[in-house]
């Protein structure tokens, strides 16, 4: 059998002001939370350390590279050598003790000029970073699976078994677009794994065909959260995993939730409960991507 259990790890509110320190003290409870239950992959939100800092309007070039960082694990602000920005994750395997997939994301929402109305919800991300560069490629991951099953699929490093879990990343608003699923659909991929920062209030950035409230724009928001990754899932006969920031941060920028797990026939099998740090976890077999095998 070809059985994983996987984890989403759903992050509350990280304030401007909350420090990293107490941001990763968080991560690591719901990172030894969710091995506790034995999961084997964890997810965690796009941009998890910090705030989500593209609501803001930094004239600061330096004071905005405290949110980047050279390297790390998940969904980060990534610095590069040559000083270049992107939203950024990556995947680190155990087994092999190194990073073994990099992804930057490529749907960057929002504006580059800031809103200049007092309500006004930022979304910077066309300002503080570059569309991403690097291919949708699916990824092998070794040891997860201990019994490698005969499925001729030849993509992977020279390390891959033929029954190890195909891998595929992307970050938030990338969820929304049928080409990169397909990308990696057509690679085999089994499992895609999504961190995202969905803010549930965004005058001039959500189109809608009529005037909501904000509890009409917080379900229509969850309602287009779910809708793609429940498709895009059953239409490429893959589970997913997608992780949230949830709740206020700064105590009035809302985010979503909705951390969840689905299938691919595109039934949610686990979902957050909850608007803060929670962790999520549950069995997959990936016999059934393989439909009538
Ligand atoms: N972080 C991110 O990509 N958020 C977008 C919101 C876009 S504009 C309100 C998302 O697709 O969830």
């Amino acid at each position: 059998p070809r059985i994983l259990k996987v984890a989403a790890a759903q992050v509350g509110p990280v304030h401007l002001t909350s420090t990293k320190e107490e941001t990763l003290k968080r991560l690591l409870t719901l990172f030894y939370a969710a091995a506790a239950q034995c999961a084997q992959i964890v997810v965690f939100p796009e941009l998890t350390h910090t705030t989500f800092f593209p609501r803001h309007l930094f004239s600061d070039g330096l004071e905005l590279d405290k949110f980047f960082e050279v390297d790390f694990y998940l969904g980060y602000g990534e610095l590069t050598p040559e000083g270049k920005h992107y939203n950024s994750s990556f995947y680190y395997s155990v087994t092999l003790g190194q990073i073994i997939s990099r992804y930057r994301k490529v749907h960057l929402p929002g504006t580059f000029e800031p809103f200049t109305t007092p309500d006004a919800v930022n979304q910077l991300e066309k300002r503080y970073f570059l569309p991403g560069d690097i291919p949708f490629k699916a990824f092998r991951v070794p040891g997860l699976i201990d019994a490698a099953l005969k499925r001729g699929n030849t993509i992977g490093g020279p390390t891959a078994g033929k029954g190890d879990p195909i891998i595929g990343q992307l970050i938030c608003n990338d969820r929304r677009w049928a080409e990169p699923w397909r990308v990696y659909g057509l690679q085999g991929m089994e499992l895609m794994l999504v961190g995202y920062n969905t803010t549930s209030h965004s005058p001039g950035l959500w189109g809608s065909s009529k005037p909501m409230t904000l509890e009409e724009e917080y379900k229509e928001v969850m309602f287009h959260h779910t809708l793609v990754m429940q498709y895009n899932s059953y239409s490429n006969s893959c589970f997913s995993v997608c992780a949230a920031r949830a709740g206020a941060d700064d105590g009035k920028w809302g985010m979503i939730g909705g951390s969840c797990i689905v299938d691919p026939q595109g039934h949610i099998i686990a979902e957050a409960k909850t608007d803060d740090d929670e962790v999520i976890v549950t069995e997959i077999d990936l016999k059934y991507c393989r439909q009538g095998e």
